[in-house]
């Protein structure tokens, strides 16, 4: 187990953190509350264990833990394992660190089997934790990933939209945003059948995936809709890597089941501006997809 310590008496952890290695653990040490609290947000997910100091200047303990397990809605932070390091045997301090968010209450001087006892507890806790996190990060993919093409889901695909509309408001920076739908999809569909289109999606991400500009962020973002986030570029550039991308999708032939496919995208782009809102930017890129499909398709509007 990683587990981190708080402790003031520099001879107290130094103790702490043998007993500890000694059992196998891998030890971090911090020497306050306030540090405990700072190391620990910043690291939460590589902590499995903390051992806490009572009392310690600045921030004690207590106050230190009360505010870990105040931080809602964080797994890691909720369901650490924290066990309480104390000289007092006094049964009010036992009862406020259970209290304050403790699983365990350990009185110094140390004894070494009574610690063992108390990591043996608590590392099943520890072990449940570990599942959660990943069962919480698997759910997070689930959520964002599209199954299909494996690309970013619209729900990413918008979430990333807003961060990147945030940093180029924040540093003064271009910003562009397309849209880029497979001409007579249906068609594909409709000849080849619902596996022959699925195959299609696939291989237009694969190539646009493989094509990808460094930074540029791709999502699919509809049935045969795919969205594109094109960070420092201005709408001359876009139209540029946006032509690049339609090339890229339409020169080669696809292949299925013996078939050979042809296929043609357009794509609708618009550059961001300073006051427009998520939604309007969105729009605006659809309403030059529109003009795309009515004047002829296989093209880039901006
Ligand atoms: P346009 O050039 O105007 O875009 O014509 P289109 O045929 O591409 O567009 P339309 O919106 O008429 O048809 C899109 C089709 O995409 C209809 C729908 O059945 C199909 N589609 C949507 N999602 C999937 C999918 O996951 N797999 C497959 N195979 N087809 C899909
Ligand atoms: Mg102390
Ligand atoms: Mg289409
Ligand atoms: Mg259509
Ligand atoms: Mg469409």
């Amino acid at each position: 187990m990683n587990v981190l310590i708080a402790e003031d008496s520099p001879s107290d952890r130094m103790l702490l953190k043998l007993h500890l290695e000694k059992l196998g653990h891998s030890v971090y040490e911090v020497s306050n509350g306030i540090e405990l609290v700072q190391h620990f947000y910043e690291h939460s997910e590589e902590f499995d264990i903390l051992v806490v100091d009572l009392n310690m200047p600045g921030k004690s303990g207590i106050e230190a833990v009360t505010e870990i397990r105040k931080h809602q809605g964080s797994y890691a932070a909720n369901w650490i394992p924290i066990i309480f390091l104390s000289g007092s045997d006094a049964e009010d301090d036992i009862l406020k660190c259970i209290e304050a968010g403790a699983d365990a209450y350990l009185s110094k001087p140390i004894q070494h089997k009574v610690l063992l006892a108390k990591l043996i507890a608590v590392t099943r806790l520890a072990h449940m934790r570990q599942e959660l996190l990943a069962a919480n990060s698997q759910l997070e993919a689930l959520s964002t990933t599209d199954y299909l093409t494996n690309l970013p889901n619209r729900r990413a695909f918008e979430h990333t939209l807003r961060d990147e509309m945030a940093k180029a408001r924040r540093h003064a920076q271009m910003l562009s945003v397309a849209i880029l739908d497979i001409d007579h999809f249906k068609q594909i569909n409709d000849t080849y059948g619902h596996d022959g289109g699925d195959l299609i999606l696939r291989e237009v991400s694969k190539r646009l995936m493989a094509s990808q500009r460094s930074g540029d962020v791709f999502g699919r973002v509809g049935g045969e809709e795919f969205g594109l986030i094109l960070p420092h570029t201005n709408a001359e550039e876009a139209k540029i890597a946006c032509e690049r991308y339609r090339e890229v999708l339409s020169t080669e032939d696809y292949h299925y089941d013996g078939h050979i496919i042809k296929l043609t995208v357009s794509v609708g782009a618009c550059k961001f501006d300073n006051d427009i809102s998520q939604l309007e930017l969105i729009k605006r890129a659809d309403v030059a997809l529109y003009m795309a499909k009515n004047t002829g398709r296989d093209k880039v509007v901006i």
